[in-house]
């Protein structure tokens, strides 16, 4: 009996390690299974602390990977070779994921936290009944500018980048519809345009920015803006909030013609190995004080309003940053405008990217 105890104790203790291996092996290779978690964010776009709750608390192992736009997230997802559990799209590229049958619809029942989403965010055009997407942050697309280095300028309008005086001193957000967008809305036309002529005409004028154009940057805005090295950078407003903790002398306005309002959501791609544990995920990131710290951290605008209630009124009572549906109401939300108009957006970009180099 003695043996068969022993015998039976060995084979569950190496079984055990085996185990152990395999799970380490798959995360090492980003293959996700019950005990693991493939999280794809935006970089800089969580606070890590809280991940490491979220794996003591579940006894999950997260493998988290960043990525820099939404289209090289999706082209990672369509390559395929992955198991990413969670992504976080913006509104239209989850369009477009829906009509690609990239998604996972969501069971509501394992997400009671969602009751903390202000209605305002939720069931919006792009994913009605958010059958397959859950509020993460929001915001806006605007200027960041340091009047110390500036006394005499003013950045009211998209146009007001074009002084000369602003000669490489700007930085632009490496993203197709913001820049293109910024050039249409410079023009007054819509950031959906599609119209091939005001296409055209927004990327003529987008070269002849080029002069003042310092570097066409992601996250590394925040050291050049926080270290005076840049003295405008066009921004997303919790990137410019976050900048602003650093750097008190910065400001961040949305040009009076208008400008992108936008929404990331959390959403379970259909390459997820773990969808009970992207599920439970998702529910964690939504609870109040989770997303209240998440936020704190982060600096982006929250929609969960439950979270709101814990943050201090210094953060969510600027209406830079929190800006009331009716300022919101002129801002325009990127549409999903088909693959080849994507496309279309994607080349101008690159070619007012090769113009400026
Ligand atoms: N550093 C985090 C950046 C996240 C920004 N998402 C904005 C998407 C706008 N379409």
């Amino acid at each position: 009996m003695k043996k068969i105890m022993t015998a039976f104790v060995g084979i569950v203790l190496v079984s055990s390690l085996l185990l152990l291996v395999i799970n380490r092996l798959n995360a090492a290779k980003g293959y996700s299974g019950a005990d693991t978690l493939t999280v794809f964010n935006w970089g800089d776009y969580i606070d890590m602390d809280l991940v490491s709750q979220f794996e003591e608390e579940t006894g999950i192992t997260v493998i988290y990977e960043t990525f820099d736009s939404n289209e090289a997230m999706l082209t990672k997802i369509q390559q395929g070779g992955t198991t990413y559990d969670i992504a976080v799209p913006s509104e239209y590229m989850i369009e477009k994921m829906m009509e690609e049958d990239l998604l996972i619809p969501l069971d509501h029942e394992k997400l009671p936290n969602l009751i903390h989403i202000d209605e305002r965010f939720m069931d919006l055009p792009f994913d009605e009944g958010n059958k397959y997407s859950v509020p993460y942050f929001w915001g806006t697309v605007g200027i960041l500018f340091n009047p110390e280095l500036l006394p005499d300028k003013s950045f009211t309008s998209w146009n007001d980048l074009w002084d000369p005086d602003l000669e490489n001193g700007i930085l632009l957000i490496d993203g197709a519809r913001e820049v293109i967008g910024m050039g249409l809305n410079s023009l007054g036309y819509s950031l959906n345009d599609t119209n091939r002529d005001h296409l055209d005409e927004a990327l003529e004028k987008l070269n002849t920015l080029t002069p003042n154009v310092k570097a066409i940057v992601g996250d590394e805005n925040k050291l050049l803006m926080a270290n005076n090295e840049a003295a405008v950078s066009i921004a997303w407003s919790g990137d410019a909030r976050d900048i602003m903790w650093e750097n008190e002398a910065l400001t961040y306005v949305v040009p009076e013609e208008g400008s992108n309002l936008w929404f990331d959501n959390m959403v379970i791609p259909k390459t997820a190995d773990n969808i009970e544990g992207a599920h439970q995920f998702i529910n964690f990131m939504l609870d109040p004080e989770i997303a209240a710290l998440n936020t704190e951290y982060v600096s982006y605008s929250t929609p969960n309003q439950s979270a709101i209630e814990l943050l201090p009124e210094e953060m969510v009572g600027d209406e830079r940053f929190y800006p009331p549906a009716e300022l919101t109401e002129r801002l325009e939300v990127y549409e999903n405008l088909g693959r080849e108009m994507l496309s279309l957006y994607n080349e101008l970009f690159l070619q007012f990217k090769m113009h400026k180099n």
